[in-house]
């Protein structure tokens, strides 16, 4: 059942494919971009999780994830051994927290102020189709820049995705950053359909290795088979680090659905 509670699962010492964990992207990989993730899905992550651990890492804060994999009555932290919210900066296992990390602790208030003065500075001067709200979303991990807004709507997202391949308005304001601000130890990140993350340097997706990691002194379980599956995998694209990484084994996808049909392959689902 895609709902059954995390005490259903054996221990994680005790799983069959001990040693071997699945981590997910989400936009693309589990759901479709900023929607639900289907029944079919949730039921086989279920399935794979009788028999390895399994953890999601997306760009996107907690809340979002709740959203798009959770619902108002199931928390997403019951449906994964490890959830990994803004590339691992806020984490749980097994349902309880990890220690976290902040981006506004690493830049410092000085910094931050230089930083965001000079984007606002720069959208203000720029005209697109539309403009909506939130320009700068403020994350524990890393800010996220929207040109648009965050608020625009499902249309207008498509809409600004479109407009976006053919004047390169993300691609030239991070030029622009990294002109700027060339010593600020920053990486920019282009994953989804109307903005960029912006994180400390290395704060990428491999950041949560270092929670799958640990566990070989939380718990004395060594991963060595650790999965990754995600949809940006290309140089740029905001899942290609964790792909690339020495320490998984990835996995590009095109789909939700291309997903499924690796994980029955792979895990004889
Ligand atoms: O997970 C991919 C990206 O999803 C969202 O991007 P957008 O709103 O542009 O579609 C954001 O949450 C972004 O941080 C994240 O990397």
């Amino acid at each position: 059942m895609a709902t059954e509670a995390a005490g259903v699962y054996p221990p994680l010492e005790k799983r069959p494919l001990q040693g071997t964990i699945c981590l997910f992207d989400v936009d693309e990989t589990l759901s479709p971009a900023r929607r639900h993730a289907s029944p079919e899905m949730l039921e086989i992550l279920s399935r794979l999780r009788h028999k390895c651990a399994i953890g999601f890492v997306g760009g996107s804060n907690f809340q979002k994830q709740q959203e798009q994999l959770g619902s108002p009555s199931v928390p997403v932290t019951s449906l994964f051994d490890f959830c990994f919210s803004e590339n691992g900066l806020t984490a749980y296992r097994l349902g309880k927290p990890l220690a976290g990390n902040s981006f506004i602790q690493w830049l410092g208030e000085e910094k931050y102020q230089e930083l965001v003065n000079f984007i606002l500075r720069y959208l203000s001067e720029i005209k697109l189709p539309k403009k909506r709200g939130t320009f700068i979303e403020f994350r524990t991990g890393m800010i996220n820049v929207s040109p648009i807004g965050r608020n625009a709507t499902q249309a207008e997202r498509d809409e600004f995705e479109a407009y976006d391949k053919v004047h390169n308005v993300r691609k030239n304001l991070v030029e622009a950053l990294k002109q700027k601000f060339p010593d600020y130890g920053l990486t920019y990140s282009i994953g989804g359909q109307i903005s960029f993350d912006v994180f400390p340097t290395g704060w990428d997706k491999t950041y949560c290795l270092r929670h799958i990691e640990a566990e070989k002194e939380r718990s004395g379980i060594e991963y060595k088979n650790i999965h990754f599956f995600g949809d940006k995998c290309f140089p740029g694209g905001n899942d290609y680090e964790i792909y690339t990484d020495p320490r998984t084994i990835g996995h590009a996808v095109e789909n939700p659905e291309h997903t499924i049909k690796l994980l029955k392959e792979l895990f004889d689902l």
